[in-house]
């Protein structure tokens, strides 16, 4: 019999949405011997948890996280709350020795990233971060491409993290639709919410970033408050570019804003080496762009006319988590790169080998965001402590 896996869900927004659609079509695609069971949803509005748990199936709902924790029936606590209540839920939750999966970043800062990673590690309490483009299939491949010496000595990491929506002064800040604004909340702007993402995927494939050298600025200074209804003034990075250099010696580029015209939610990364390159571009999830330089010159006779970058299609039964898909030529989409997180978190706890990013290594991420941001601030390179 299927062992149950029962869910306390933190949160009712966008992520809310996505892990809970996770959840319920699990076992439909993986063999894993758990069954995740919709156990408690919670919000402090009663009536957003009561329509969240009806549509998704929910056995029942709370409005205070602390029931939720301490709740018997409960498995596995999943922080989709904005990033102000991660650090307090994932202490009181380790405390309570239940499992934890927490969205990204994990905390506002790195000390309080640090105490959670040192709390579900006293716990012994298995845990992971959100950070789901890692299982997006063709950064799965590249990931693969990468570990098996396609790419030889890196040079260059080339990432940005584009959208549009916050260039009309009108947009308030703050509020249950708008907490990513508001940096009380959030922590930060692009910086933790777009280039977490980039930061997770380049140390993932290129390995840790030693130093950082940052620039920010914030477009639009003041906000109406939709809590207050005041206008405050605003303190997040609306933009943000860093040089990096990663420990491997190469040199990185990152660019990310909310400003860039058009741009809805362009990720892209490249990597380059002596032996090839990798390129991705989230608006194609399924391709991976792939130079390779090794083969050819390994080949009897150079072809050099034929060279050139090849688009794999990652949708073979053979590229990572396709087979659990559908039939070759086939796409999977954004929902699924939840549900792969997901399988890779239970195959962690089953076969004792833990799903990564864990807390631990979220909190190099976040090592990283707080050197950004404070480099911002003094213009100065700033070590980042990643990996010592
Ligand atoms: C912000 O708009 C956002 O929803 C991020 O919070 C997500 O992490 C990102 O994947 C999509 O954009």
């Amino acid at each position: 019999m299927a062992k149950q896996l029962r869910i306390g869900m933190i949160g009712y927004g966008f992520m809310g949405r996505a892990h809970s659609n996770a959840y319920k079509r699990l076992n439909d695609f993986f063999p894993v011997e758990h069954r995740p069971v919709l156990k408690v949803a919670c919000a402090r509005s009663e009536e957003k948890a009561k329509a969240f748990a009806e549509n998704w199936g929910y056995e029942r709902i709370e409005t205070d996280w602390r029931k939720v924790v301490a709740s018997p029936d409960v498995d596995v606590i999943d922080i989709c709350s904005p990033n102000d209540t991660h650090y307090d839920i994932a202490l009181t939750a380790a405390r309570n020795k239940k499992m934890i999966l927490c969205e990204k970043p994990l905390a506002m800062n790195v000390r309080q990233a640090e105490e959670m990673a040192r709390a579900v590690e006293e716990a012994g309490v298995p845990n992971m971060v959100w950070f789901n483009y890692r299982r997006v299939p063709s950064i799965a491949l590249a990931k693969q491409i990468v570990d098996e010496g396609r790419i030889g000595q890196p040079f260059h990491y080339r990432a940005t993290y584009l959208q549009d929506w916050t260039i009309s002064p009108d947009v308030p800040q703050g509020g249950a639709a708008l907490w990513r604004l508001d940096v009380d909340v959030a922590g930060s702007g692009v910086t933790g919410d777009l280039l977490a993402h980039s930061i997770d995927t380049a140390m993932w494939l290129n390995g840790g970033i030693a130093r950082v050298v940052a620039q920010t600025r914030t477009f639009v200074t003041e906000r109406v408050h939709a809590v207050t209804g005041q206008v405050q003034p605003v303190g997040i990075d609306d933009a943000c570019m860093f040089l990096a250099e990663f420990a491997n010696g190469s040199m990185g580029t990152f660019e990310s804003t909310r400003y860039a015209r058009g741009r809805k939610n362009f990720n892209t990364f490249e990597l380059n080496g002596a032996d090839g390159s990798v390129y991705f571009d989230l608006e194609e999830p399924e391709y991976l762009q792939f130079f390779e330089y090794k083969q050819l010159q390994s080949g009897k006779k150079l072809e050099s006319h034929l060279t050139g970058w090849r688009k794999i299609h990652s949708t073979n039964s053979e590229h990572p988590y396709m087979k659990h898909y559908w039939v070759p030529g086939t796409c999977i989409g954004y929902e699924h790169t939840f549900l792969n997180a997901l399988a890779d978190f239970v195959e962690g706890i089953e076969t004792g080998k833990p799903a990564q990013p864990d807390f631990r290594n979220a909190l190099e991420t976040q090592r990283v965001c707080d050197a950004v941001l404070e480099s911002a601030r003094s213009g100065q390179w700033v070590e980042t402590g990643v990996g010592l």
